[in-house]
């Protein structure tokens, strides 16, 4: 095993008064700060029973009790599965079941879940246990393991080890470069690996996260014009955001890069944010390469428009066709996963000699830079977040008077895209407002159709497959 000195030790050991988190009411924690917090809160969850590979599930929005949390894990080397809180109850179910989840560290007190509950406030109120904690990380352990939806419409855990999230920072790290002043802003979540990866970078890096509670536009263009971050991740809708609020100013100079990911982001966003004087880093990731593995710097923002860019330096990239032309997306790398969480099928099926298979499309030009055509089998994604239309069509097909369902993503100004539901009804009473209300029960509110449309019947094809395409012509000219 490849062992290093625990990362938050050592960083609380190199710099105890540089600031770890700041909070947007200004309250601050440096990494002594954070380190004793962290050690703190590992010897009361121990009390809790918690230890070495126990899969501890994280409900949280942004708050620096989740940081703690996740440190803490780190010291009793517990898995942390991160759990997205617009899921619903019997979403999260799913995920705590297979990832065989024991305890679920809360921020509120919410609805019961398959797995014991504790929120942050009831174990800070347990007794320590003393014993020994981790002094170094083991980089081949697991670590986290974030749920990423599928084709089948189950998702998979994707199990990171300190290893892949380590080489995903200095990856970053060998490409943006570190200045003593930088200080990154999180405003995307921290249950997924846009926002972890912050979390962390912060640590092995040892600068400050400016970290937003909630994503409010107001206070996301404030952080950046007047609260000195040098660095912000960012979806394509909150670079819409800020463009918007920005009008006619400019941000200061320090801030030096908006890396932008999560998804496809528009040419006319790029070349406005272009004309702006925005540092945009376009970027192609995804939770299985714990974060951006391939991007591009602002210098060639322009001669490269709708390109992602060159593969990180610990990372490699090729592509399943002629030179040139288009074909599955390839990468390789110490930051990408070595598999799914007791699904070996997938794994398999997903990794063969290190080289993942990402399903999506994309071909490398003469130069090496590499673009994106084509998502991922049927994928929706809604402002950064990722539908599958299998999930809500199995969701919805359980409503009484529903035959059959199809869904496919429309484009849309705000979101990228959002779900449309076509559905062939066996009773004439059922109607769009009780699909929502139903919808609402069993999925995540951006999973929610936003469109519905009552057809007589679903375009199939010869095997009786539906034919996704037509549904979206339709959209295009109502009809199949
Ligand atoms: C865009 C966000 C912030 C919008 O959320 P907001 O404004 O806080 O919404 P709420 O106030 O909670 O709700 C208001 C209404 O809006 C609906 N809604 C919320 N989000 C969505 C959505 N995505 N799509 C559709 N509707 C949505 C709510 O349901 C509510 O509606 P009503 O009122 O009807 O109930 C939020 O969506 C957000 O945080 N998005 C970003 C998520 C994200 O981070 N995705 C990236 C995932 N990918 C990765 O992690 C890998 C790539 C990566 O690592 C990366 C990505 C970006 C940048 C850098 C990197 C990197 O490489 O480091
Ligand atoms: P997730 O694992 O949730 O981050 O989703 C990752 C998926 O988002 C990728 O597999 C792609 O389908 C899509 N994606 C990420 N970056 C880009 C990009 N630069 N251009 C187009 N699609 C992207
Ligand atoms: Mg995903
Ligand atoms: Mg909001
Ligand atoms: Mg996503």
């Amino acid at each position: 095993a490849e062992m290093i000195p625990h990362w938050l030790t050592k960083q609380a050991d190199l710099a105890p008064d540089q600031t770890a988190i700041e909070l947007t009411d200004g309250t601050t924690y440096t990494f002594l700060e954070l380190k004793e917090k962290s050690q703190s809160f590992a010897r009361k969850l121990r009390g809790l029973g918690v230890q070495k590979g126990s899969k501890v599930g994280i409900l949280s929005g942004n708050h620096i009790d989740m940081v703690v949390a996740i440190h803490a894990l780190t010291y009793l080397e517990a898995v942390a599965v991160m759990l997205n809180t617009r899921l619903t109850k019997q979403e999260l179910n799913y995920q705590l079941n297979d990832a065989e989840v024991e305890l679920v560290l809360a921020q509120n007190n919410g609805e019961e879940l398959v797995a014991a509950i504790a929120t942050f406030t009831e174990v800070r109120n347990v007794h320590e246990q003393q014993g020994e904690l981790c002094t170094e990380i083991n980089l081949d352990a697991g670590f986290t393991i974030i749920y990423t939806s599928g084709t089948t419409g189950f998702p998979k855990g994707v199990v990171h080890t300190y290893g892949n999230h380590w080489w995903s920072a200095v990856g970053s790290m060998l490409n943006l470069g570190l200045n003593k002043q930088d200080k990154w802003l999180g405003a995307v979540p921290m249950f997924h690996v846009s926002g972890l990866s912050i979390l962390l970078r912060s640590v092995i890096y040892g600068i400050p996260v400016y970290m937003l509670e909630t994503y409010d536009k107001n206070l996301f263009h404030e952080a950046l014009m007047y609260k000195g971050v040098t660095i912000a991740s960012v979806v394509t809708v909150m670079l819409k955001d800020l463009i918007n609020q920005l009008g006619d100013d400019r941000y200061p100079d320090t801030l030096r890069c908006l890396l932008l990911g999560g998804g496809p982001a528009p040419e006319a966003l790029l070349e406005e944010a272009k004309a702006r004087q925005l540092p945009v880093f376009q970027s192609y990731g995804m939770t299985e390469t714990s974060s951006q593995i391939v991007t591009l710097s602002p210098g060639k923002a322009l001669a490269k428009i709708g390109s992602s860019g060159k593969p990180l330096f610990p990372a490699r990239l090729k592509i399943n066709a002629f030179p040139g032309e288009v074909g599955e997306i390839l990468v390789k790398g110490p930051m990408v996963t070595n598999g799914y969480f007791n699904n070996d099928k997938a794994t398999q099926k997903a990794i063969q000699d290190g080289w993942l298979a990402t399903g999506d499309l994309g071909y490398i030009d003469q130069e090496g830079f590499l673009y994106v055509v084509d998502r991922r089998k049927d994928l929706i994604i809604s402002g950064g977040e990722n539908i599958y239309p299998t999930e809500i069509e199995k969701a919805l097909t359980m409503l009484d008077g529903i035959r059959e369902i199809g869904v496919v993503g429309k484009a849309d100004e705000k979101w990228g895209e959002i779900p449309v539901a076509f559905v062939v009804a066996d009773d004439p009473a059922v109607s769009a407002d009780d699909i929502s209300a139903f919808a609402g029960n069993h999925l995540a509110g951006y999973k929610i159709p936003k469109e519905i449309y009552f057809v007589d019947e679903l375009p199939r094809n010869a095997s009786n497959k539906l034919v996704r395409i037509k549904l979206q012509n339709y959209l295009i000219d109502n009809d199949f």
